[in-house]
């Protein structure tokens, strides 16, 4: 592999450690655990792996020398610091025992079922250290599931005697590892499972888990392009900037980069949804704030839209649910017809509201919803162009404003999508520290005999020495869900909290955004220099924390 100068640099950076996780580690367990919500059926699914204690690693003095090979999954969209998750594994099991080995499947859960793998050696890992990407192995996002997938796995893990498999992966993949812990536990297979929070989204978090990784780089990723936006936008005050960024459900990337970059406009799903809103609404609301810039002589702007805000505009969203459960029962006898004929079929099939709802959507995005759901059952947002729907939605009512008075001046626009640009970007400090910090934490619960087990670590945003490591069952963090067409065990989403700190800080600055030019430019990420500018943690994260 060819390395850029940067590449060079940064593989020498040691991710640093929170202090207990420096040498040998036991663990201190806390009180029995209960799933979030729908305890009684989410015992019942996991009688092996259900009400496990929280723990936390502690040094010791006892040397643990666990004699034990592991697997490694990628699983899920990319997101900045999986090498490290692996690094960190690695370095640890090597550290218990020489002798132990890591496989790396390929491609994701798939290469466990199709016995796709390679032995990942030093000098393998040593290239990815503190590197963007998931190209080590590859990731993929097929759904384990099935008992047959886990019996094939089981075959290859059996031969290559492998005891733990490590899954890294957002809130589905976290999902399955638990469904696959409590499967190799109910049989006795003596395979631990265990999970690693993963996705640039943000939205696998909640009282035990801080951040999912990838959040961090991918957010100031987006935010330098963001900022880069706003100033040439303010130095050529001729367009409108409608900049969409990724987030499937929540709005969490959306929220930390308008905190980070302050826009006129951020559009926050969960408010839209709250607030019972139309999409009309949100175009007069978009309106209101371009006009009264007009008004000033500022034909100018930038607006943040989240990527999932589609699914959370009420209407919408009962159309979708609808069309997922039509699309589960009749995939198959719909999947063969052209277009058209789709259209029809959904339109005659569909309750009365919803197909009203479905006629008055733009044949692209309508399209788009009644497509093929990816294996989790998820509509592909990322493909639907939500900005440019905004965008050309208010160019039409700004026109007819025109007409009756209400909006003097010009209104031009231009569209970004930033997604993929942040999803493999070099990991920040803070991402390549946590990463590693998680891929440690993940061989100690290996070495320590724990299985359906999410590897955490906590109090990030203190300096990384004082950060505080271990364990939180995954049962824990469930509940029951309805997925294409039945209820399932999943875990559950965090989504943006509307009582929560970052929102009712951005809440407390939108007027003034929206109203003057109040453009913050981030700037690239920084690996080496000041502090405050190289080791800040998110503004998300930093709000929660306030004491
Ligand atoms: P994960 O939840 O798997 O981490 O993926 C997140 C994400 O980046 C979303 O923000 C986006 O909607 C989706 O992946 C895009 O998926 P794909 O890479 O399959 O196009």
């Amino acid at each position: 592999m060819e390395k850029s100068a940067l590449q060079k640099e940064r593989a020498a950076y040691q991710p640093k450690l929170p202090k207990a996780l420096n040498g040998a580690v036991k663990v201190k367990e806390g009180a029995p655990t209960q799933s979030v919500d729908n305890q009684e059926e989410i015992k019942n699914l996991f009688p092996n792996t259900y009400g496990m204690p929280v723990v936390e690693f502690v040094e010791s003095d006892e040397p643990n020398n666990k004699r034990i090979n592991v697997g490694v999954i990628l699983s899920g969209g990319q997101a900045p610091g999986g090498h490290n998750v692996i690094t960190g594994l690695f370095d640890q099991i090597k550290k218990l025992n020489p002798e132990n080995r890591l496989y790396g499947f390929i491609l994701g859960p798939n290469g466990l079922v199709e016995h796709d793998y390679m032995e990942l050696t030093k000098e393998i890992v040593d290239d990815y250290r503190n590197t963007g990407g998931f190209d080590m192995i590859g990731s993929g996002r097929t759904k384990l599931e099935e008992e047959e997938q886990f019996e094939k796995g089981l075959e290859i893990l059996r031969e290559l005697d492998i005891k733990a498999l490590v899954i890294i992966g957002g809130d589905d993949s976290n999902t399955n590892a638990c469904v696959l812990a409590e499967y190799y536990a109910a049989k006795n297979c003596g395979v631990q499972v265990i999970g690693c929070p993963k996705t640039i989204d943000g939205d696998l978090k909640n009282e035990q888990i801080e951040t999912s990784f990838g959040f961090d780089t991918a957010t100031k990723t987006y935010s330098e392009l963001i900022g880069n936006i706003e100033r040439d936008c303010n130095s050529a005050r001729k367009y409108w900037h409608f900049i969409k960024v990724m987030g499937r459900s929540a709005s969490h990337i959306a929220l930390e980069c308008a905190l980070q970059c302050q826009p006129n406009v951020c559009i926050i799903s969960e408010e839209v949804e709250k607030n019972d809103m139309t999409l009309n609404q949100i175009v007069d609301n978009l309106c209101q704030v371009i006009a009264f810039r007009a008004s000033q002589g500022n034909h100018f702007g930038t607006v943040i839209v989240p990527e999932g805000l589609i699914e959370f505009i009420p209407a919408i969203g009962r159309l979708i649910q609808e069309l997922n459960d039509l699309l589960a029962a009749h995939g198959a006898e719909y999947k063969d017809l052209d277009a058209d004929a789709q259209r029809e079929y959904i339109i005659a099939h569909l309750s009365k509201e919803n197909a009203a709802t479905f006629e008055t959507l733009p044949a692209d995005v309508a399209r788009q919803l009644s497509l093929d759901r990816d294996p989790h059952g998820n509509v592909q947002v990322s493909l639907i162009e939500t900005e440019k729907l905004l965008s050309d939605m208010c160019a039409a009512k700004l026109e007819k404003w025109k007409a009756e008075g209400k909006f003097v001046g010009n209104f031009a626009a231009q569209h970004h999508f930033f997604g993929y640009e942040g999803r493999c970007a070099a990991p920040s400090n803070f991402d390549a520290d946590y990463c590693y910090a998680l891929g440690t934490s993940a061989a100690q619960l290996i070495a320590n005999g724990k299985t359906g087990y999410m590897a955490i670590v906590k109090n990030t945003t203190r300096p990384a020495e004082e950060w505080v490591a271990g364990g939180v069952p995954i049962t824990m963090m469930m509940n029951m869900e309805r997925r294409n067409g039945k209820m399932k065990p999943v875990i559950r989403k965090a989504l943006v909290d509307l009582d929560g700190n970052p929102f009712k800080t951005f809440v407390g600055c939108r007027d003034r955004w929206a109203k003057e030019t109040c453009y913050v430019y981030p700037g690239p990420i920084q690996y080496w220099g000041p502090s405050e500018v190289c080791d800040q943690p998110t503004k998300t994260l930093a709000l929660e924390h306030v004491k």
